[in-house]
């Protein structure tokens, strides 16, 4: 395998989120988002300094930008803030917020890298959450004008937007309470899904109407294949089909038109319904330029007496499941990516996919200046031959970014999951410390077969 194989257009490049690299979460006019608030009310492990602090990209973003063109990556996929560019949540932008990624975008151009933006990755305003947040049908509004806002603010240097980060990993956190109380919020989540869904279509719309013509317009979902996939009795085939419309038909069936997947869960039919108006599933319908598949592990699904579900992701995985797990005790099954690759190629959202995320946490350390993570390395590999053979098959797929650049803060879970081709010291002034995962990427970007290895 080497990069040629791939194709001169395919896009490579590195991925990262606002909240989880940034830091300054207070500087220059910034307002706090839900997860400052959550930070800060203890919810991420380590405490607020760790929200607070990210990796501290705010200021190091000159280094960080090098370091990726250095690797050979040709694109840096990031998300915008949008309690740095409105505080208020609606109204008029600050200007600092803007200049930050004005420089971010700037500097990323000068060494020749590509900023893929993504206009929302979960950093909701905390005032527009104490106002309903994604459960006020408002939302829909307030976001469409934050994508105009960006839209004008960058559109004359960027040509690839994301509209929103996996949408259905979000909607899990307003449903146990992150930003609230914890509990199952039941009602708040189904009606949060469908204004996602709405205020993604719409945004979608807002970007398309005010780019470029040559801009490209995407979103992004966590594709979950879920095992068994075929399975054989009849429970076990409406459990499947209940936990899948959940995970993605409820996400999207009707951004490709095709509505909601009601038949597939009762949960579906008394909790989503009633927040469906008029004319919304014609809103909901939009088509985009490229959709962003987000592939982690494909959860193993048992039979459970839910009515509405009737099947769960199992915390113990069969013995026929893959041994190798990461940090956070995920399976590593490389060939759930050409699977779901597979099954959203010609999906009514978009003809063209890009993975715009796939990557894995080890626990990993430095010694003696370098990080030898060769169960990365192997990950990637693994995976990448998967894009690779469902591309052969004639899945359109043109891109892949490596989640993370570097090591960040994952959520809730805070520092010690690490995720990136760069070890972050948190100790040690947030010292940058390229893993052998790195080099090994710089040495297949550079055309070495297999990386060299
Ligand atoms: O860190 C997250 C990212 O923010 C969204 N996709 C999954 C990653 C790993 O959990």
């Amino acid at each position: 395998m080497q990069r040629d194989d791939f194709g001169k257009d395919f896009t490579w490049g590195v991925a990262s989120a606002a909240w989880q690299i940034e830091g300054a979460w207070n500087a220059h006019g910034k307002s706090p988002s839900v997860w400052d608030h959550a930070g800060h009310r203890r919810r991420v492990r380590g405490g607020a300094k760790v929200g607070d602090r990210g990796i501290d990209f705010f200021h190091r973003y000159p280094e960080d930008i090098g370091l990726i063109a250095e690797l050979g990556f040709a694109a840096s996929r990031f998300s915008l803030s949008w309690p740095r560019i409105i505080p208020e949540g609606t109204g008029a932008p600050n200007p600092s917020g803007l200049a930050f990624y004005d420089r971010v975008i700037d500097t990323c151009l000068e060494h020749g890298i590509e900023p893929w933006l993504t206009l929302y990755h979960w950093d909701l305003p905390l005032c527009l959450h104490e106002r309903g947040g994604w459960a006020n049908r408002d939302v829909i509004d307030w976001f469409a004008d934050y994508a105009a806002v960006c839209a004008e603010a960058f559109g004359d240097r960027v040509t690839h937007w994301m509209v929103c980060n996996e949408p259905n990993m979000h909607a899990l956190q307003i449903l146990v309470g992150i930003f609230d109380r914890f509990g199952l919020h039941l009602r708040r989540y189904f009606t949060s899904v469908h204004h996602l869904n709405m205020a993604i279509a719409e945004a979608g719309r807002t970007l398309s109407a005010l780019l470029p013509a040559d801009a490209k317009v995407g979103t992004t979902h966590q594709t979950a294949p879920m095992h068994p996939f075929h399975p054989t009795s009849p429970l076990r085939r409406a459990g499947h089909d209940a936990l899948d419309a959940l995970c993605n038909g409820m996400f999207l069936e009707p951004l490709g038109g095709r509505g909601y997947p009601f038949a597939a869960s009762s949960l579906l039919r008394r909790y989503l319904a009633p927040a469906v108006r008029g004319d919304d599933l014609d809103a909901l319908s939009h088509r985009f330029d490229f959709l962003g598949i987000q592939y982690y592990y494909p959860p193993h699904v048992v039979p459970a007496p839910v009515p509405g579900l009737w099947a769960v992701p199992s915390p113990v995985p069969p013995r026929s499941y893959p041994k190798v797990r990461t940090s956070l005790g995920w399976p590593v099954e490389p060939r759930g990516l050409s699977e779901v690759l597979r099954r959203y190629s010609g999906h009514p959202v978009a003809d063209r996919l890009v993975v715009t995320e796939n990557g894995a946490a080890f626990p990993d350390t430095v010694v003696d200046g370098r990080v030898h993570d060769d169960l990365r390395i192997w990950y990637y590999r693994s995976h990448l031959a998967e894009v690779l053979a469902a591309q052969r098959e004639g899945v359109p797929v043109d891109g892949y970014f490596c989640w993370s650049y570097a090591d960040n803060v994952e959520w809730a879970l805070g520092r010690t999951p690490r995720f990136g081709l760069v070890h972050i010291d948190y100790d040690d002034d947030f010292r940058r410390t390229p893993k052998d995962s790195a080099r090994w990427f710089a040495r297949f970007l550079a055309g070495e077969p297999d990386g060299g290895s």
